[in-house]
């Protein structure tokens, strides 16, 4: 099969899987062509990925951080040199165009490594002066960390979180989801080929009956995942059993506005980078674009001319703009959404059918905030156009969800940007542009959206602990 590893599971730095266990084919989503067939870890294999981590983070966590920057700067450029290959893999696994995965997966990988990779060695604690006797602080590694990924950007989700853990000195176990098992498996090689011991970071498949034995294994002592909000309940649920620290990074439905003084092709490009990039499966997605009613009627029409001009096709031509859904599980489900809107009275302007595995992309107008279109999150091609009159009726409309991932408005009027930026209850917003994610900035939400923050030196706070140590310079009194 073109996209068939050695093995499933990566453990201790090298391939292996039991041929017993149940195998699981995995899917080109344009073609539903099988690239590979998968094997599930079973209890012996998570038994001993724990093993080999728990070892290895006892020689990672006692190097000095200068080294392991070192080894994460060089597997950043092993990625960087791989990009070409490593794209196309993503684009098999999860059907994106390969327009996007050039730049958008393998790369972001990289920008974590390297930047980890560089500040890992000012990983430093305090000295607090108390006259005589004085306190000094160490941020030490939490020891065995477990990242569980989501299907929509696997490589860039596995750096994201390997990135931080490894730079503070913990070893990591990683489960990709089971839609898109490759590419974790190339980040293992290469990070072995730039200086890792064996067992620092491993790779083990299945689906969420692996995530759940991972995540209550005593020897875990944190899980970041990546995915929806009922997984995230299920996970953080499991690891508060043994009080595990946490990073939740889930759904959303985000509020993108645009004011009457905006640029309406800068806001248009941004509702369709916030919608139908990645077929709309970007958790932190524009997905309610609300317009000024001033300028709606010009904005929806813009945007219905653009939209026009997508072309969905095979991800790996370079000329697709949009590729298939990465399931017909995942089409289905945007399916059902889109039926929903038309029947609760939004109205359809472009989209709303599908052709095979694609679902063509789709914009409904009128659409009011009660209806599921304008709740719930869809994850597929599909934009719910709002109109509003003033700024704190957006605002409070903006809002008025669970969900607190992100946000973004466009307007000239810099000291609006900034008041209403600073009333949206979400973690990761933009002003004038959208979904831009450099490793240099946190990201993260609030509310059900998630718990944490990945990327930038907040990472940091969520893969070490830090230990006070009080030390007396004189002798010690005591009452008798
Ligand atoms: O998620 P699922 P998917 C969200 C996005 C959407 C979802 C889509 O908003 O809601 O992810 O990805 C494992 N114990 N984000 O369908 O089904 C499962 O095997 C342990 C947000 O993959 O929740 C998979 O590996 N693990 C994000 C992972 O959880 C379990 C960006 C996610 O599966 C488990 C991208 C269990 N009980 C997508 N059950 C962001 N906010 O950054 C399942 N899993």
């Amino acid at each position: 099969m073109r996209a068939q590893p050695p093995a499933s599971h990566f453990i201790d730095g090298t391939y292996r899987h039991d041929d017993t266990a149940p195998a699981r084919p995995d899917l080109y989503p344009y073609d539903g062509s099988v690239i590979a067939e998968i094997r599930e870890a079973t209890e012996a294999e998570i038994d001993a990925a724990f093993e080999a981590a728990v070892a290895a983070q006892k020689i990672w966590g006692a190097m000095a951080p200068v080294e392991r920057g070192r080894v994460l700067r060089r597997a950043a450029d092993l990625l960087r040199e791989r990009n070409a290959a490593l794209s196309e893999l993503e684009t098999l696994d999860t059907g994106k165009p390969i327009q996007e995965t050039l730049v958008a997966d393998a790369a972001s990988g990289a920008d974590a490594l390297e930047f980890f990779g560089g500040i890992a060695a000012t990983l430093n604690g305090e000295m607090i002066p108390l006259g005589e006797d004085w306190v000094y602080t160490r941020r030490e590694p939490l020891g065995v960390c477990v990242g569980i990924g989501a299907w929509n950007y696997p490589i860039q989700i596995a750096c994201w979180k390997a990135a931080p853990a490894l730079a503070a000195g913990n070893a990591m176990i990683f489960k990709p989801s089971e839609e898109t098992p490759l590419s974790a498996l190339k980040l293992a090689e290469i990070l072995i080929e730039a200086g890792a011991p064996p067992g620092v970071f491993n790779v083990v498949q299945g689906a969420g009956r692996v995530g759940a034995a991972l995540v209550s294994d005593p020897r875990c002592a944190k899980v970041s995942l990546t995915g929806s909000v009922p997984t995230g309940r299920k996970v953080y649920a499991a690891a508060a059993e043994g009080i595990r620290h946490v990073t939740m990074e889930l759904g959303g439905k985000s509020p993108l506005i645009v004011f009457e003084d905006a640029d309406i092709e800068n806001a248009v490009s941004a509702a369709i980078n916030a919608n139908f990039y990645s077929s709309g499966q970007i958790c932190s997605n524009g997905t309610r674009v609300y317009v000024h009613k001033s300028i709606h009627d010009a904005f929806a029409e813009r945007l219905v001319a653009r939209v026009a001009n997508a072309r969905l096709g095979d991800p790996l031509d370079p000329e697709t703009t949009i590729g298939p859904m990465v399931s017909e599980t995942q089409r289905d489900k945007v399916l059902a959404m889109i039926e929903k809107g038309k029947s609760e009275g939004a109205a359809l302007l472009c989209g709303g059918t599908s052709e095979g595995p694609f679902v063509a992309p789709t914009v409904f107008a009128g659409v009011t905030d009660g209806m599921s279109i304008a709740r719930d999150e869809i994850f597929g091609p599909v934009l719910s156009l709002f109109s509003f009159e003033d700024e704190d009726e957006v605002v409070n409309r903006a809002n008025n969800t669970d969900f607190g991932l992100a946000a973004g408005l466009f307007t000239r009027d810099l000291t609006r940007a900034h008041r209403v930026v600073a009333r949206l209850q979400a973690g990761t917003c933009w002003i004038n542009t959208y979904n831009l994610t450099p490793v240099e900035s946190p990201f993260g939400g609030n509310k059900l959206s998630g718990v944490g923050r990945e990327n930038a030196r907040a990472a940091l706070d969520h893969y070490t602990q830090t230990k006070s140590v009080y030390v007396c310079m004189g002798d010690t009194e005591a009452p008798f």
